[in-house]
């Protein structure tokens, strides 16, 4: 087992983004006096964890989470993301779709996987903010997707949850609407932190899980594990960095194998909780947009 390390973004009461590292379920540490002002140059080190480690032993202002605003995890990255990387996704990708079924079938056995680009880091939206589902879509689902968190060179050096929002009609009617189905405003969270210094096979150990609440119940709960990912994640890392440069790092959706039934779809209002095992849990509430 690695050891647990998770760095968030968070405000209090000035609109200043600090990093913390969260010590438990309700406490961080400000690492602000220690010097640190991004994540970005940690990520981009070879020995975060051990940087991380001398902090803790400092002493540092600890602050209740409750009484700070975490933002999202990323800073410069781009943010992408894999599809039709679990058997699940497959399966229920052909029965949404009317000409696009052997796409779906070819690509989860091609050596080539599907990347697809998913948000700009400011676009990103933070745990407890409101994911959107498009006012033209009929069929809106969220995908909760295990994150890999790429430096420059395209290392993984820590994984976060993503929220890869999707309205599967427009999806289901032709490919080509792929960018329109992934790609508006509010279709990306991430959250709650960054989970450094674990390995691939640890992380392949976690369960995902969702939960859809409405009106205090749960209108859908499914869960899967990241082990039954199907490609290596330096396997999708690797592509995503072929002739690409990425100078600030990127984060990469690895896909979801959690997929609710044809007949569910997502509604204002409702809140959407994903919880990964060895990282937190992202909530989101929903809106239209
Ligand atoms: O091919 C469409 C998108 C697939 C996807 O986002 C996923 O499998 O998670
Ligand atoms: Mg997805």
């Amino acid at each position: 087992m690695g050891p647990e390390m998770n760095l968030c973004r968070f405000k209090q009461q000035s609109d200043q983004v600090r990093i913390g590292l969260v010590l438990d379920d309700s406490t961080l540490l400000d690492l602000t006096p220690a010097g640190v002002g991004q994540m970005q140059p940690l990520l981009e080190s070879d020995d975060a964890v051990a940087q991380l480690n001398r902090m803790a032993s400092q002493r540092l202002p600890r602050l209740r989470l409750a009484e700070v605003r975490l933002c999202a995890p990323v800073e410069r990255q781009e943010v992408w993301a894999a599809g039709v990387t679990y058997l699940r996704s497959k399966t229920a990708r052909m029965e949404e779709s009317d000409f696009g079924a052997t796409a779906y079938d070819r690509v989860y056995a091609a050596e080539r996987p599907e990347l697809f680009f998913k948000s700009l880091a400011e676009k990103v939206v933070a745990p407890g903010e409101a994911v959107g589902i498009r006012r033209d879509a009929r069929w809106s689902v969220p995908e909760p997707e295990l994150a890999l968190v790429l430096n420059s060179r395209g290392s993984i050096v820590g994984y976060t949850i993503g929220n890869d929002m999707s309205a599967r009609d427009l999806e289901g009617e032709s490919p080509l609407y792929l960018p329109q189905a992934k790609i508006y405003e509010h279709s990306c969270a991430l959250g709650p932190s960054l989970r450094l210094g674990a390995s691939e096979s640890e992380a392949r150990q976690w369960t995902i899980g969702l939960a859809v609440r409405r009106q205090g119940q749960d209108v859908f709960t499914g869960q899967t594990s990241a082990g039954q990912i199907k490609r290596g994640f330096d396997e999708l890392a690797r592509f995503l960095f072929r002739s690409q440069r990425f100078p600030h790092g990127a984060i990469l959706l690895t896909g979801t194998g959690i997929v609710p039934p044809d007949a569910f779809t997502l509604q204002a209002h409702d809140l959407v909780e994903i919880e990964v095992s060895g990282i937190g849990r992202l909530d989101n509430p929903v809106a239209i947009v």
